[in-house]
């Protein structure tokens, strides 16, 4: 079999998705999201004048080689925009190898390992009442682990709060079209998330798994104040708390709190993550198989990861395509040490651009023994929508100062 051609597709159903399409010479095609929220176009370019005219007359059986051939290959390596191309290119090959052989995915990468891949919904509200109700939504949806984000007394806008519920979307541009503006005070952030879960628990008790996603907005000292404060409502996790470019940092953290740390949806390879592994500074890793080189490279960090007792926790944002979600799902279904799947739901328009398989059920996500990834695009319809440039916010504090998003 051979690669004859290969395709970007960029549509915008509500909000821009690239997915990348692989054609052989037996008529088999498959797809990979490449999808980078706020920069589509790099990774559009880089597809296109870079890594399709090497991959054509490829056998696309031999997808470990034509990894290696894009990561090492070119020199310049990592990165979110050369590590979301590549693992288009990898989920598309995947796509192949099963509709080829007439195998779901994860029969290609240890066969299955469980019967439902447990999710987390995304509740929030404007402030601390809206969202206690919000996750009563999702515990009556049959939701078993719930991410919680609230409005903060103080501030006008903050990370995590969506304008239509079911749909939260980050990216927001302001009036003249450039990135919105929100704003940050860490002081009124840490005096108020602990009242939040302390309301959460009273109201729900224990049962359910509660999460939560600082996006990057801590120092470790005060990363390790929240832990420790938030250690009686028993947290699934706690998502993000610094920025960790830093991997050092982790080590206050974890010498302060018992509270489980999830990190690394803005990593793109294993590199970013051997100190975090080596002395298990985490629990659960979240770089998404879009932003870290697709199932190739997700298969060598999860088997890394369950060495150090940590497991996956993938980013399931709705900025990662329905075909995310698909590679995902097959790649959580293989492995031993997985944890729990992020599921922001797409909107009904997404959805009909990407044809799925894969369903919810009483807060498991399912998918079905089609052969290959179990996911389409709908090309007619991908055409009708056209790409909008569409900013992620910045973040300043009262003050005006320039801070972490
Ligand atoms: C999450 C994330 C997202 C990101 C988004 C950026 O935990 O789901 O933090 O909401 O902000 O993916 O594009
Ligand atoms: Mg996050």
């Amino acid at each position: 079999m051979k690669i004859t051609d290969a395709k970007v597709i960029v549509t915008c159903p509500g909000r821009n998705f690239i997915t990348l399409k692989i054609m052989t010479d037996e008529g088999v095609y498959g797809i990979g999201d490449a999808t980078l929220n706020g920069r589509e176009k790099s990774v559009v370019s880089y597809l296109e004048d870079y890594v399709i005219p090497c991959l054509i007359g490829r056998n696309p059986f031999d997808i470990e080689d034509i990894w290696q051939y894009l990561y090492r290959g070119v020199y310049w390596r990592r990165g979110a925009i050369t590590m979301s191309a590549i693992a288009a290119v990898d989920m598309a090959l995947y796509d192949i190898k099963g509709k080829a052989l007439n195998t779901p995915v994860y029969n290609l990468i240890g066969g299955r390992s469980r019967t439902g891949v447990m999710v987390y919904g995304h509740a929030n509200g404007a402030d601390l009442e809206q969202t206690i109700d919000e996750v009563g939504k999702y515990i009556d949806m049959g939701y078993l682990a719930i991410r919680a984000q609230s409005g903060i007394p103080g501030l006008q806008s903050t990370y995590g709060v969506a304008k239509e519920k079911m749909y939260y979307e980050p990216a927001q541009n302001d009036a003249s079209g450039l990135p919105a503006v929100n704003e940050w005070s860490t002081e009124k952030y840490l005096n108020f998330t602990p009242k939040l879960f302390k309301k959460l628990r009273d109201t729900y008790g224990e049962e359910h798994h509660f999460l939560h996603d600082c996006h990057h907005r801590l120092t470790p000292i005060e990363a390790a104040r929240l832990g420790k404060e938030l250690e009686p409502y028993h947290l699934f996790w706690l998502e993000d708390t610094v920025q960790a470019e830093l991997q050092e940092g982790f080590r206050i953290i974890r010498k302060h709190t018992t509270t489980p740390l999830a990190v690394g949806e803005v990593f793109n390879t294993i590199y970013d993550y051997t100190t975090l592994f080596t002395e298990q500074l985490i629990d659960y890793v979240r770089m998404s198989l879009l932003r870290g080189g697709g199932i190739t490279h997700g298969l060598k960090v999860a088997a890394m990861a369950g060495v150090y007792h940590i497991r996956t926790g993938f980013h399931g944002a709705t900025d990662l395509s329905p075909v995310t979600m698909a590679a995902a799902l097959h790649f959580n279904t293989a492995i031993n040490n997985f944890g729990v799947q992020e599921y922001m739901r797409h909107t009904g328009e997404t959805d009909a651009v990407f044809p799925h398989e894969y369903y919810y059920d009483k807060g498991y996500l399912h998918i079905t023994d089609k052969p290959g990834l179990g996911i389409d695009i709908d090309e007619a319809l991908a055409a009708k929508y056209e790409y909008k440039r569409a900013y992620l916010p910045v973040n300043r504090k009262l003050d005006g100062t320039m801070f972490n998003w």
